[in-house]
């Protein structure tokens, strides 16, 4: 299996739930490896261009609102198959379909306030993390 580079965004109903080292410790516990992580306030901006794939989708503006609730941790996973893997460790969108011991089913509160963020593939893992972080941020 390839070593691969994916990019995670603990959401802002996680982070004021102070869930932030759980997720961590389920991250890691997955065999993935955080080689950068940042907490930041999202602009308005950001979100609306990280999001800008869902823009003609009816929770678009409630997304984008939501991510610059608080805070969020932005992080690049590394590991074996990272992409998948952290799509596991995540589970389903909707906390009532994910699997038992996933972020999603321990922490989220709904499909909206789901608690953490997965890059769907390698390509877009690729467009998300340099919106987030230069090369010298990240040391695998
Ligand atoms: P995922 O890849 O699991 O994060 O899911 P999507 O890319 O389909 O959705 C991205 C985000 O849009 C979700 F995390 C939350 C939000 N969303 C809703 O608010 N309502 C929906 O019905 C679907 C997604």
């Amino acid at each position: 299996m390839a070593i691969e580079r994916t990019f995670s965004i603990i959401k802002p109903d996680a982070t004021a739930a102070n869930k932030t080292g759980a997720i961590n410790a389920l991250i890691e516990a997955a065999g993935l490896r955080i080689i950068a992580q940042r907490r930041i306030q999202m602009t308005k901006q950001q979100a609306g261009r990280f999001y800008a794939v869902h823009s003609e989708r009816p929770f678009y503006g409630e997304l984008v609102n939501f991510m610059i609730s608080g805070p969020v941790v932005v992080q690049v996973l590394e590991g074996e198959n990272a992409v998948a893997t952290y799509r596991e460790v995540m589970g389903a969108t909707n906390p009532v379909d994910a699997a038992e011991g996933t972020i999603r089913k321990l922490f989220a509160k709904s499909v909206g306030e789901n608690s953490a963020h997965g890059s769907d593939a390698t390509e877009t893992a690729d467009e998300e993390i340099p919106q987030f972080f230069s090369l010298a941020d990240i040391t695998g």
